[in-house]
């Protein structure tokens, strides 16, 4: 490996649920691209609001619901500069990336999209940025367009900007597919979007765990993560919109919080970022969101982009060298994801034997069934990296499929 300025043996060490022994062997965890594994910063955090924090928050006039308000208020303005957004009106706390996509189907586009007003998405989205729209389209007769990849996994600008006309309202497009790997060129996309007056929305699920990610540069309208696959807790993501377009947007959902005033005439919705928060948030997740990012920030998201890169060349290089193992996903630009098959064996056959080895891989279609159709394949075995990784994960990686193959060939 190359000379990193941080030292990644000490950054897995704060990982507890590594030293987990697992059918008699270490643990090799390989499925970060599902959920991350969290650092003993973010379980001390989680651990100290409920012992001494918890209280709800922006309605206790009493200490202790003030601090867990200003908690709660700093961990917004974290993700603000994690995300380098203008302004912390433009945070929303969600529950992930599936409820920031599904926020702006039913709020921003249910408002203003019509019939035959177009959605673009790409070949290789999730589930989760698909089905909303299919949704919408069964509502308001939207059209759903696909801008196809080709074998390698990628997506083409030229075919983008050939796709687009007037009637496009809306790119949505993931920033990193979790089932090959490939990183889109969004600020490019954001551009062919905005040049015919479309709106750009990007899932960061991905991406946001394993590279500095700037809305303002990217000038993304809506961009979504989720804090589970970025060290953070489950049940806390984040949808980040441009204030103008929060503004206007109707409210996704009514109750306690996102409201100014109630009568039974009328409410006055409060102002942002409460408007799109309605009820009791997850106050814990939040807080403990921004302690991940705060883990992240320390190590530097170039350093991890930087040493992830180098665990990828590895593990690509030695998987191309085991017979009738197919790599899926070759993009140029890629992440920590490397998704395979090999000839005459079921994936999930394969991940069962190297559960056996201690190894944590996926064996599915990742929620991104079309990737599959794509490359005619049922699904793919799927090891995805996270800072914890190390080149002995690989190489363990390695010998179980070898292992495994002989058993199941
Ligand atoms: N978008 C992408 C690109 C994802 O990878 C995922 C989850 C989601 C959206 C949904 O995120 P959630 O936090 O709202 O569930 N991806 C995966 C995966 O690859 N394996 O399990 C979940």
């Amino acid at each position: 490996m190359s000379e990193n300025s941080v030292d990644f043996t000490q950054v897995r060490a704060q990982f507890p649920i590594l030293e987990t022994v697992e059918n008699g062997q270490p643990l090799v965890y390989l499925d970060s691209g599902a959920t991350s594994q969290k650092p003993q910063r973010v379980i001390e955090v989680l651990d100290k609001y409920y012992r001494e924090e918890n209280a709800n928050v922006h309605r206790g006039v009493y200490g202790l619901s003030e601090r867990a308000t200003e908690k709660y208020e700093g961990a917004r303005e974290t993700v603000r500069g994690f995300l380098n957004a203008k302004s912390t009106k433009e945070i929303v706390f969600v529950r992930g990336t599936t409820e920031a996509i599904n926020l702006v189907a039913h709020s921003w586009a249910a408002e203003n999209l019509k019939e035959d007003d177009e959605v673009i998405v790409t070949e290789m989205e999730h589930h989760s940025n698909i089905v909303p729209w299919q949704l919408l389209r069964d509502k308001l007769g939207i059209r759903l367009t696909v801008l196809r990849m080709n074998q390698n996994g990628e997506v083409c600008l030229k075919a983008l900007q050939g796709l687009v006309s007037e009637k496009t309202k809306l790119v949505s497009v993931t920033h990193m597919s979790n089932a090959l790997g490939s990183i889109n060129p969004v600020k490019e996309m954001a551009e062919i979007a905005h040049s015919v007056g479309a709106k750009i929305m990007v899932d960061g699920a991905q991406a946001t765990p394993h590279m500095t990610v700037d809305v303002r540069d990217l000038n993304c309208d809506f961009y979504a993560l989720s804090g589970h696959k970025m060290y953070g807790p489950t049940g806390i993501g984040v949808l980040y919109a441009k204030e103008a377009l929060l503004e206007v947007m109707p409210p996704y959902q009514g109750g306690g919080d996102m409201i100014y005033s109630v009568t039974f005439d009328k409410t006055e919705y409060n102002v942002l970022p409460y408007k799109f928060e309605a009820g009791t948030p997850h106050i814990s997740g939040a807080i403990g969101l921004a302690a991940a990012m705060d883990f992240l920030n320390e190590i530097g998201l170039d350093n991890v982009a930087e040493y992830e890169s180098e665990l990828l060349s590895y593990a690509t290089e030695k998987l191309s060298q085991i017979d009738g193992l197919r790599i899926i996903g070759q993009a140029e630009n890629k992440g920590g994801v490397i998704s395979f098959v090999i000839d005459g064996v079921h994936p999930h056959d394969m991940a069962t034997l190297m559960d056996q080895d201690g190894i944590a891989v996926r064996a599915s279609h990742h929620c991104a069934m079309p990737v599959m159709q794509y490359f005619n394949v049922p699904a793919t075995i799927r090891a995805s990296f996270g800072v914890y990784n190390n080149l002995s994960d690989i190489d363990r990686l390695v010998a179980s499929i070898q292992d495994a193959k002989e058993m199941l060939l």
